[in-house]
């Protein structure tokens, strides 16, 4: 396993060495006319496409992230980001301890479905101690327990056009000109139908509270804080993240972070 990381991180060092000799490669680009700044991006984009593709190559598609013992949960897990979210919608649900709750499943499916969060809760469930790691420089270990995600997209049955899921949150993190722009996020497929990949309702034997993303947050173990959403509404499949806020696939994507954030 440690061979395997460390091999990893040489080949995304490598990777990165890559990546800043296309960008100095591109410099002179922009001193040039018309579009050529998109060309640059399109070759910075490339990047990141085959950093997304070594670490698929790496990493089997059905590696499991590691899972840790009761005794290594040294606290609960820090809430960040969004802790409260105060839409309308999502003060309804929580003032009626979510019995009112549905979660959608649209999109390219061939049955668009919602759940309760009682239906979700009676399903096979699976819990998994696993470390969190956000970008800010934390890591918690914590205890999640949910509904693997599979199972929804089995009985959902995806269209052979999807390719991502993209999952809409409650929560506003700003006041764009057509209204609150909202969390989202999104995963392959490949994370999607991953073992460990859950729509949690549990933390560390309890309820999920609101601050870690009542009533479901997904889990997808081997990515970054932020591929985690909270508050999870709607899970829709896809063929591309064109439509959604700036494209990039979620939040934080639309705000520069890369969006495979393995780890
Ligand atoms: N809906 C939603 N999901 C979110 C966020 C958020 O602000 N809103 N923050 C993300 C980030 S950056 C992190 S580190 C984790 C934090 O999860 P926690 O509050 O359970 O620790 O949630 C992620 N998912
Ligand atoms: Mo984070």
């Amino acid at each position: 396993m440690n061979k395997i990381i460390l091999d990893r991180r040489r080949l995304l060092g490598l990777g990165a060495v890559g990546a800043s000799s296309l960008m100095l490669a591109g410099c002179d680009m922009f001193d040039g006319l018309g579009d050529r700044d998109s060309e640059a991006r399109a070759l910075l984009q490339k990047a990141n496409d085959l950093t997304y593709r070594a670490q698929r190559l790496l990493i089997r598609d059905g590696a499991l992230a590691p899972e840790y013992s009761e005794s290594e949960i040294r606290q609960g897990q820090r809430p960040n980001g969004s802790t409260d979210p105060q839409s309308a919608e999502y003060l309804a649900l929580k003032a009626s301890h979510f019995s009112a709750y549905r979660l959608t499943i649209t999109g390219l499916v061939e049955k668009p479905t919602s759940y309760s969060l009682a239906e979700l809760r009676n399903m096979p469930s699976r819990t998994q101690i696993t470390r969190h790691d956000c970008v800010e420089g934390w890591s918690c270990i914590a205890k999640w327990t949910g509904t693997p995600l599979s199972r929804i997209l089995d009985e959902a049955k995806l269209k052979p056009s999807a390719r991502y899921l993209v999952f809409h949150c409650f929560d506003a993190m700003d006041e764009g000109p057509s209204g609150p722009i909202r969390y989202y996020e999104s995963c392959d497929l490949v994370d999607a139908r991953h073992p460990q990949t859950i729509l949690a309702y549990g933390l560390n034997s309890q309820p999920l509270p609101v601050a870690n993303g009542a009533p479901i947050r997904v889990r997808v173990e081997r990515a970054l804080g932020y591929k985690q959403p909270k508050y999870v509404h709607a899970i829709e499949a896809v063929d591309s993240f064109s439509r959604f806020g700036r494209g990039k696939g979620g939040y934080w994507e639309d705000n520069g972070y890369d969006w495979y954030g393995g780890i």
